[in-house]
């Protein structure tokens, strides 16, 4: 006797049978799926029965058996499932639709795009455009635009991520600190802050403007519990003929009440090369209501951006009179708001993804 296999014919067959099974959940269905097979006249087992006797007379008795063994199987099967159905149950296979659906887990929105969307609301409701910028920055709208030429102090103040060759083509690699006078002019970086975004588009769209910057930013930081290489910061821009110190911080109060409740506003004198004056600006502390406590250090204050009314340099390098506009900027840190608003002590938590810390934010 050859090797038993299944004829092609059978195989089909059992597969087609094994497949419509589960859509007899009823004794009408029950009876269409019997006369499809086991119907006298063109059922599908009928059928081979008939086909046995085409065989050569060698391999006529191996169908004639395969044939038959299916027919007694399908026998069986449907007899089964009118046993069931009479019992009232549902038969293997079929779907029940009484059945409790399985959990579908809900994600949520991460809490520094939830401080981000925030911000950006404030601001749209108060008429600011928002954009974003290429993370990938060179030398003259990350540093030189924002009066800090090749030699300036400034530059250390950031620990800048330079990328020391082209983009396209070349070997990356990263340089701490300065670089040689030449290599700055054709330098590529990582963005040290948003600003560079508002020096293309003071150099593409002339006065008045109202601009938001949200974004990626890098430095040369390495982990703990206030630094990532990489940070998220808004950074804002208002350019007009008549704007002043009192916009400023009249612009603070609104965004601030509105993000962290009623708080107390103040401004105190600080520098960046690319604002004068420039000013850091603190709220009253939320934790403590400015009794004094640990996160504010026991000053009662927390600061919460930098400021300051646009350097005249950085008009002239984009291209407007600094004797016809004036405008203020900002940055602020959108992880610093994060852990104030949130009462976060680890700015890393936010990039590790751990659910037990993100399941705690409101969905
Ligand atoms: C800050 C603080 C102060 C700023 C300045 C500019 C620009 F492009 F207008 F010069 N953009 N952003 C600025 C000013 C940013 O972040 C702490």
């Amino acid at each position: 006797m050859p090797a038993h296999t299944d004829h092609p014919a059978i195989k089909a067959l059992r597969d087609l049978f094994e497949q419509q099974r589960p859509s007899a959940t009823t004794e009408q269905a029950l009876k269409g799926l019997r006369d499809a097979f086991l119907g006298r006249k063109s059922g599908h087992i009928t059928e081979q029965l008939k086909r046995i006797a085409t065989f050569p007379p060698e391999e006529r008795r191996d169908f004639g058996a395969q044939v038959n063994a299916l027919k007694a199987q399908i026998e069986a099967a449907l007899d089964g499932l009118h046993d069931t159905l009479q019992a009232g149950q549902k038969p293997a296979g079929a779907v029940d639709v009484t059945l409790a659906s399985r959990e579908i887990p809900i994600g949520r929105i991460h809490p520094l795009m939830r401080v981000r969307q925030q911000v950006e609301d404030i601001f749209a409701r108060m008429g600011y455009e928002i954009l974003e910028g290429p993370e990938v920055e060179d030398d003259f709208h990350n540093f030189e635009a924002l009066n800090m030429p090749p030699d300036h102090p400034a530059r250390d103040m950031q620990d800048t991520l330079y990328l020391a060759a082209p983009i396209v083509g070349g070997t990356w690699g990263a340089h701490r600190g300065r670089l040689p006078k030449a290599q700055v002019r054709a330098a590529t970086l990582l963005r040290t802050h948003t600003s560079a975004m508002q020096i293309r588009y003071m150099k593409t769209f002339p006065p008045p403007i109202r601009i938001i910057v949200p974004g990626r930013v890098y430095r040369r930081d390495n982990l703990d519990l206030s630094h990532t290489p990489m940070f998220q910061q808004f950074e804002g821009l208002v350019v007009g003929p008549h704007v002043t110190l009192a916009d400023l911080k009249g612009t603070f109060e609104a965004m601030l009440r509105e993000l962290f409740g009623d708080v107390k506003v103040r401004l105190r004198p600080s520098f960046f090369p690319y604002t004068e004056p420039s000013a850091e600006v603190d709220i009253t502390c939320q934790a403590c209501a400015g009794a004094g406590c640990g996160t504010c250090k026991h000053s009662g204050w927390l600061e919460i951006l930098g400021s300051g009314m646009v350097h005249p340099a950085v008009f002239e390098a984009v291209g407007y009179d600094p004797e016809q506009v004036t405008g203020f900027a900002f940055g602020l840190g959108i992880e610093r708001v994060a852990m104030l608003k949130y009462g976060v002590d680890d700015i890393r938590l936010f990039y590790e993804n751990d659910l037990r810390f993100l399941e705690q934010f409101p969905l």
